[in-house]
């Protein structure tokens, strides 16, 4: 899965299996480490990577803490593939 190609500002994302909507994500990358290129999950360790030069951005340009700043050009933010059906 791939996040990006706009300018974004993103401070987190989860991923629900349809089958357990309601219930915990299985995937939660909360995206507020601020350093490296990696950003880890929550949940299941199913890490994401940075890539293209995606900033990380510190607490005052971010809703709540801190947060990944993709360009619009080539970033983006990468998991790898986790088996989910
Ligand atoms: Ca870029």
């Amino acid at each position: 899965m791939v996040i990006g190609g706009v300018v974004l500002i993103v401070g987190g994302f989860g991923i629900w299996a349809v089958s357990n909507r309601g219930d915990e994500p299985y995937i939660y990358i909360k995206m507020n480490e601020g350093t490296a290129s990696t950003t880890y999950d929550s949940m299941n360790n199913v890490d994401a990577t940075m890539y293209g030069g995606a900033q990380w951005k510190n607490e005052e340009d971010c809703v709540e803490g801190k947060c990944v700043y993709l360009d619009g050009v080539n970033d983006y933010v990468s998991i790898p593939d986790f088996g989910l059906e």
